[in-house]
């Protein structure tokens, strides 16, 4: 619908023109696709920043790593000439964000387009597995018309060279899903930036297996909780219980990934007292476990705020409020013992 040779060229002097100054935003929570994209442009052409004001996924963010990419998290769109919209079929995708975009260029691969009433340009190619085959025939096409001193030999600065390709073929990977969902173009894109940027697919699955990073004391609070766990069975569920000094969500989460059906976890600092629940999904479909209620109920009687969902709730306290109306704070015994209780009479245990 919206695949023009015509607009292509627009958009491609748009991207070349030196004096313009562009932002190629990103999705919310932005995967490789749309990350490579934009790197990809930004390799390319010049006067080219990169936006994720709704987050990146973890692959994307290993792929910036890799590549040592930047992206702004709080964009001023006002200070660019002109924004660049990848990878994004709608606009509820970038949320409150398109209050503050005027006139954006899109450059999507996806069949279905609610209208972009103010778009200034709408490339659109739904033949394309992914945004990066769209962008590497962009990027092809400007080097067929000089408008980018890129180029795919080896006269080209190595450093790009390897971005452009890692980006690409990373995007393009992830968009397929490891090529299950490729078509014979997506092959014919593949080979020809392998041999014209010299990286491998190995580099890519390098790119795609790290480990995830624990940031800040996530990982602590993990072992912590594994460490002064206890566990009880309620019916046929694995009950967890642990207790930290912050991060006690990460906590709860870790715990049933070795193996608790439910699990709550503690934090009592200086100011506050804070409980967390996870359940995995057995327990939620098979067992009607509904943690938000749970803390919901709990919370009330403790005097916490406290609700969420079925699978993921919390209640805190602040001890400046528990003083204020008289309440006595309950230690991290207390309040596990409680949430261990308000779920026996939820599941009925
Ligand atoms: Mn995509």
């Amino acid at each position: 619908m919206s695949r023009s040779f015509e607009t292509l060229s627009r958009i491609i002097e748009t991207l070349a023109d030196e004096s313009v100054s562009k932002v190629v935003v990103v999705h919310h929570n932005g995967d490789p696709d749309a990350v490579g994209s934009a790197l990809a442009l930004q390799a390319v052409f010049q006067n080219i920043r990169i936006a994720a004001p709704l987050g990146v996924s973890v692959p994307a963010r290993n792929l910036l790593k890799a590549v040592s990419g930047e992206v702004l998290e709080r964009p001023r769109y006002e200070d660019f000439d002109q924004v660049v919209i990848v990878d994004t079929s709608n606009r509820v995708q970038l949320g409150d964000e398109m209050e503050r975009i005027k006139e954006p260029i899109i450059i999507d691969h996806h069949a279905y387009h609610e209208p972009w009433p103010d778009a200034l340009f709408l490339y659109v190619d739904p033949n394309k597995a992914s945004c990066c085959e769209l962008v590497l025939e962009i990027v092809e096409n400007a080097i067929e018309e000089r408008l980018t001193d890129f180029d795919f030999t080896a006269g080209t600065d190595i450093d790009r060279l390897e971005t452009v390709g890692l980006s690409l073929v990373t995007g393009i990977w992830t968009d397929t899903a490891g090529f299950r969902h490729a078509n014979p173009g997506t092959f014919d894109s593949v080979a020809r930036l392998l041999t014209a940027t010299g990286i491998s697919i190995a580099d890519i699955l390098t790119i795609l297996e790290q480990e995830p990073e624990f940031h800040d004391g996530r990982r602590e609070a993990n072992l912590k909780a594994a460490q002064r766990m206890e566990w009880t069975e309620i019916g046929d569920l694995v009950v967890a219980t642990s207790h930290v000094s912050a991060y006690e969500a990460s906590a709860a989460r870790a715990l049933t990934l070795i193996g608790a059906d439910v699990a709550f976890c503690v934090s009592d600092t200086k100011d506050e007292i804070r409980a967390s629940a996870r359940a995995r999904k057995k327990a939620v479909d098979d067992h009607g476990v509904r943690l938000g209620h749970v803390m919901n109920r709990v919370g009330k009687r403790l005097g916490f705020m406290g609700g969420g969902h079925d699978g993921a709730a919390g209640m805190n306290l602040p001890k400046k409020d528990a003083q204020k109306k008289g309440i006595t704070v309950p230690g991290i015994e207390e309040t596990l013992k409680a949430l261990l209780e308000g779920l026996r009479e939820e599941i009925g245990g």
